[in-house]
């Protein structure tokens, strides 16, 4: 008689950790050579994309295409895809119009490594790759996923979140929390519900599990851009005090994984990926 045991933290940390790598493994193929003319932008690209990310949304991505019973692996091209938005993302992001930061990923940022003008073009070659990929791909629901990624990046998104971030300057401590967290839903949980609810769609996930998946998703992406400004000491944690943001981020998060309930134990991987973010918040400076 066999007996059924149940996975340890080691192995199920392997498991992500294994999973990380066939990211890095997809992206470094479907990424144009850096040799393919014209050089430079490829080499950029590449440089920026296979930097030390830590894959947090392609791997909530396959957690969700499991979590609805489908092989991770099923997701693959979408995660990529999400990576590259991310990656885009972070590039504009660091621009000396934006945030006019010198470091990203342990390395120096495009801009400063490249140029200014070629930043530009490597977050439109990555997002612009983006949708390349989704194209490809022959994914249940392929249309469905475009429109959400697409949703994800535009005003609602990614960039309305950076909109009120470049006019957040001018807004008073009291009003401050509120408007971050619009910023934060924006800027940061939208892509993240977006890697959870494609990887479901990409599982071939039912309305019932898409609704669940956009819950789970929401939730933990506004936990993590709490926990990131209880790291740096900035945004929201400083507008509501680290305290009210570690006590929110948890709540968040429990809330989260409440609403994996219906898909069972196949959405373990995603409970570990919560696990994981909570983890990191008992990290951040107390004051
Ligand atoms: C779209 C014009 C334009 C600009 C981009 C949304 C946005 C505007 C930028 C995102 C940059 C940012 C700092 C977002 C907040 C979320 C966040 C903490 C991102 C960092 O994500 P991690 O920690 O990074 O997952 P790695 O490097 O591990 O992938």
């Amino acid at each position: 008689m066999t007996v059924a045991t149940k996975p340890s933290p080691q192995t199920k940390t392997r498991r992500l950790e294994q999973l990380a790598i066939l990211v890095d493994q997809a992206l470094e193929r479907l990424l144009p050579d850096a040799t393919a003319v014209p050089p430079i932008v490829h080499e950029a690209m590449r440089y920026c994309v296979l930097g030390r990310g830590k894959r947090f949304r392609p791997l909530l991505c396959l957690g969700a295409a499991e979590a609805v019973g489908a092989q991770a692996r099923q997701a693959l091209p979408v995660a990529c895809a999400l990576e590259l938005v991310h990656t885009y993302s972070l590039v504009h992001d660091d621009l000396p119009a934006m945030d006019n930061a010198d470091e990203r990923r342990g390395q120096a940022t495009c801009h400063r490594k490249f140029g200014e003008g070629n930043a530009i073009l490597v977050g439109d070659a990555l997002l612009t790759l983006a949708f390349e990929v989704l194209g490809r791909n022959g994914t249940p629901n392929g249309l469905e996923i475009v429109r959400i990624i697409s949703h994800a990046c535009g005003t609602t998104g990614l960039i309305g979140g950076q909109v009120l971030d470049l006019q957040a300057a001018s807004h008073t401590l009291a009003s401050a929390a509120k408007a971050l967290t619009d910023i934060a839903q924006r800027k940061t949980a939208a892509l993240i519900a977006a890697s959870v609810v494609t990887g479901a769609l990409a599982g071939g996930a039912n309305a019932n599990q898409v609704r669940a998946a956009q819950r789970y998703g929401q939730d933990l992406g506004l936990a993590f851009q709490l926990i990131d400004d209880m790291h740096d000491q900035d945004g929201l944690a400083a507008a509501m005090g680290v305290d009210a943001a570690r006590d929110e981020a948890h709540k968040l998060i429990s809330r989260a994984v409440k609403a994996l309930e219906p898909f069972g134990r196949r959405a373990d991987m995603l409970r570990q990926m919560a696990d994981w973010l909570e983890s990191t918040s008992e990290r951040a400076p107390t004051r």
